[in-house]
């Protein structure tokens, strides 16, 4: 089973990586961003809180952000073998599916997520495989994300300023992200600049590398 973090800044190429990955590899794709903007379309009360917070350039909480992946990972108990041995769902996952793991997209982006991930996966008895991270300088994120706000209608990619706020964001809280897998061994940083599919390419050999001889 392949369960990937893809890692990076904003901007850096994360959604649009994982489109290909998704495909390729028939892995459940779970973005905190898809989440959480699909609950401010939702109109829920996290989505009222969580748009506050991103329309700042801020991170939404921990609790809320670890609560979305853990429901979601409950809701594909299927995916593998995911549900906890010995339950029933456990022996009906077995080869139930021809899914093939899962790609964390945007999450975990403070240690205390990484934290949480590894306890929730544990508890189904898969771990992360691997972590990519898309390595983009911040002029770069900061033009493509103007761009992409030229179409997408996200608030938060049509200020500069507050493009600059969720690097900086970046910066303080989520880099460090990087140390907690390069400890584990599972760190691998990559060019994120140039093609999208000679990329897509270096990820795929990335996880070729990182999978060998892994059960
Ligand atoms: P996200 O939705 O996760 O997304 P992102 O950081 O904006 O971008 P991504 O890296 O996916 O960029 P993309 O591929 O689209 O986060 C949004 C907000 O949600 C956060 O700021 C935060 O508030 C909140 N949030 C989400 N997860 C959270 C968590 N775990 N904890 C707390 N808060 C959380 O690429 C961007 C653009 O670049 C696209 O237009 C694309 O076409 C272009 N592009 C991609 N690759 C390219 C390449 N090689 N060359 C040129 N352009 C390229």
């Amino acid at each position: 089973m392949l369960n990937l973090v893809l890692f990076g800044p904003p901007g850096a190429g994360k959604g649009t990586q994982s489109e290909k990955l998704i495909r390729k590899y028939n892995l459940v794709h779970l973005s905190t961003g898809d989440l959480l903007r699909s609950q401010i379309v939702a109109g829920t009360e996290l989505g009222v809180q969580a748009k506050q917070l991103m329309d700042q350039g801020l991170l939404v909480s921990d609790e809320v952000v670890i609560g979305m992946i853990e429901y979601k990972l409950r809701e594909n108990q299927s995916v593998g073998a995911t549900a906890p041995a010995g339950t029933p769902e456990r022996d009906r996952s077995v080869g139930a599916t021809s899914v093939g793991g899962f790609i964390f997209d945007g999450f975990p982006r403070t240690v205390p997520q990484a934290e949480a991930l590894d306890q929730l996966l544990t508890h189904y008895n898969t771990r992360i495989s691997t972590m990519v991270a898309l390595v983009v300088d911040d002029e770069e994120l900061t033009r493509r994300l103007l761009k992409r706000g030229e179409t997408s209608g996200r608030p938060d990619d049509q200020n500069e300023d507050l493009i600059r706020r969720r690097v900086t964001e970046y910066n303080s809280k989520t880099r460090p992200v990087a140390d907690y897998y390069s400890q584990q061994g599972k760190y691998v940083a990559i060019d994120g600049i140039g093609d999208v599919e000679a990329i897509f390419e270096t990820i795929c050999g990335e996880i070729q590398k990182a999978t060998v001889g892994a059960e």
